[in-house]
């Protein structure tokens, strides 16, 4: 069945049952609302309950105490990879969602959501920060399966995917539901706002909140008043200025913990905290990683310092607080484990990577298989066999395929004990090759297009957060390309945005075999080439500038179908 079926089904099956019976509303009034709330570049030790002797995070400490965690929890090394597998329960190599830019963080549209599988089954969806999944149609959050978003663009803000005139961290011009949006206040606290209003307005319905910050990633923003009390520490600027971040999260946290509290939701929601990677390389002081409660190494490692996270989960319902959980588990596991929780039903033929932590969670007698993990990274368009990529049992650890740890002996990962167990390497090995050749079989690595022209998206914004080519980058020189697709033959009008010029210039645009030129005087920063007339299907789009002998790329191309 294809995935558009089934949310049809699953949703006409909810609404049916819905309308028809009052049990089933009674029902559904038991059934859990759900608050996923993952923050950025936040590392296993950035909080006081890892042992943070600087770091206050009373509220997430808080959450803890009443929930349990999972001791071992694992994500990606990176932001998009770690999303696309909390949103699908796979794999995110399966997802078309390899990297964290240049196109490479567009998740197949066909690719079915959390916020999918709940809303078909009678949930209000809501996102409020990070997606990174996708800034264009059909892989918005709001075309899989969010019902309300407030979202900045891309990987984070300040970056190339902001929209036009955004400020960064405070008042950042948000989209919302597909339209830009100024807002004022920092980041975190504007997407908290819009959290806590979407709560209050689904109070009597089940709903499912995922709030995703961009902080603590860099640059690091933040209002001073979080920093000082850091800097008085004699903590170095960038790490005062992390805790910062992640004081104001904390209070952040604190103020939906509060309103479930006030809304009297709070024994029947569940609430999930984790983190999608290590601390990041760029906010090292002389060198030094910060605090990492002794794991080995950083975002974009695959030893624990990159790959394990913070996880708690409080459900006062059902799940018994105090509790820490010591079996591996992953953010491939979030999606059965949570569609189980609401009572929702997943596609049949989806094949999830990840398991069901319910019987876990709720202290159940089950025999929980030992498994194993995978865990890759690359950047770029294709992953490698063998390079950056470990694999994970409940004792073992296996780094790029030579490297073992006894984890129970050695959570640093210091003792490489590879050449006294040459069986369980050989095993490990094994399994590795056998999920690399399964997952790259599912869709390979092509990234997905982008659709111009389509009713949900008129006029589509292209960014340097997805085009591509050899010289694509985020730097002045940089030029690169769309691979899109036209959904309808047309007349359009495109727009392009681009660096002042500082001579008399000329931009070009070409989708497919289509081109469209225009001269521009000294000064100009931007060009509207009017009446493109373009055929409906794949097509590359590309659009430059040329100033004397050189050619650099735009910033922005607004593509518009006139009517
Ligand atoms: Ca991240």
């Amino acid at each position: 069945m294809k995935r558009r079926e089934f949310l049809k089904d699953a949703g006409a099956a909810a609404l049916g049952a819905a309308a028809a019976s009052a049990a089933f509303a009674q029902e559904s009034k038991m059934r859990p609302n759900v608050l996923l709330i993952i923050t950025d570049d936040q590392g296993y030790g950035d909080l006081g309950c890892h042992g943070n002797e600087r770091l206050k995070t009373p509220n997430l400490d808080r959450l803890a105490a009443e929930g349990v965690e999972f001791t071992y929890f694992y994500v990606c090394p990176v932001c998009a990879p770690t999303r696309a597998s909390l949103m699908t329960g796979r794999y995110n190599y399966r997802t078309c969602a390899i990297d964290t830019y240049l196109g490479r963080a567009m998740m197949h549209p066909d690719e079915v959501t959390l916020a999918e599988v709940l809303a078909a089954a009678g949930y209000r969806t809501g996102i409020f920060g990070k997606w990174h999944l996708g800034d264009n149609y059909p892989m918005r959050p709001y075309d899989q399966g969010f019902q309300e978003a407030l979202v900045h663009k891309g990987g984070g803000l300040c970056q190339p995917s902001d929209f036009p005139g955004c400020p960064g961290y405070f008042g950042p011009v948000l989209d919302r539901n597909g339209k830009p949006e100024k807002t004022t206040g920092y980041c975190t606290d504007v997407y908290t706002d819009a959290a806590l209003k979407f709560i209050e307005a689904n109070k009597d319905k089940p709903w499912l909140c995922y709030h995703a910050t961009n902080a603590p990633h860099v640059p690091l923003q933040v209002p001073d008043k979080y920093v000082e009390p850091y800097r008085k520490l004699g903590l170095g600027e960038n790490t005062a200025k992390v805790y910062g971040m992640v004081a104001n999260l904390d209070e952040n946290v604190g103020r939906l913990l509060a309103k479930l509290d006030e809304l009297k939701l709070a024994e029947n929601t569940i609430v999930i905290f984790l983190t999608d990677n290590g601390p990041c390389p760029a906010t090292r002081e002389k060198g030094q990683i910060r605090f990492n409660a002794g794991l080995r190494d950083q975002k974009g490692s695959v030893y624990d310092g990159g790959i394990r996270v913070p996880f708690f989960l409080r459900w006062p319902a059902r799940a018994k607080a105090g509790r820490k959980l010591d079996p591996i588990a992953a953010h491939i596991d979030l999606v059965p484990t949570l569609a189980a929780a609401c009572g929702a039903r997943m596609p049949a033929d989806i094949k999830l990577d990840g398991l069901n932590l319910l019987p876990l969670i709720l202290g159940e007698k089950a025999q929980w298989p030992d498994r194993t993990l995978y865990v890759q990274w690359h950047r770029g368009d294709e992953p490698i066999l063998y390079r950056s990529c470990m694999a994970r049992s409940q004792r073992w650890k296996l780094v790029n395929g030579k490297e073992l740890y006894d984890m129970a002996a050695d959570p640093g990962e210091k003792n490489n004990v590879a050449a006294d167990h040459p069986d369980v390497v050989a095993k490990m090995r094994k399994g590795y090759e056998e999920w690399f050749k399964d997952v790259s079989a599912t869709r390979g690595y092509d990234p997905p297009r982008i659709l111009l022209g389509a009713a949900q998206e008129n006029p589509s914004l292209l960014t340097r957060q997805d085009w591509r080519g050899p010289q694509a980058g985020w730097s002045p020189t940089s030029l690169g390309h769309w691979e899109a697709s036209v959904e309808r033959a047309g007349k359009y009008r495109i727009r392009l945005l681009f660096a002042p010029v500082d001579a008399e210039s000329s931009v070009q645009c070409s989708v497919g075999a289509v081109r469209v030129t225009a001269i521009v005087p000294k000064g100009a920063k931007e060009a509207t080439l009017e009446d493109a007339a373009l055929e409906a299907g794949d097509a590359r789009l590309e659009a430059w500038v040329t100033t004397g002998a050189a050619t650099v790329g735009v910033h922005y191309v607004e593509v518009r179908r006139l009517p």
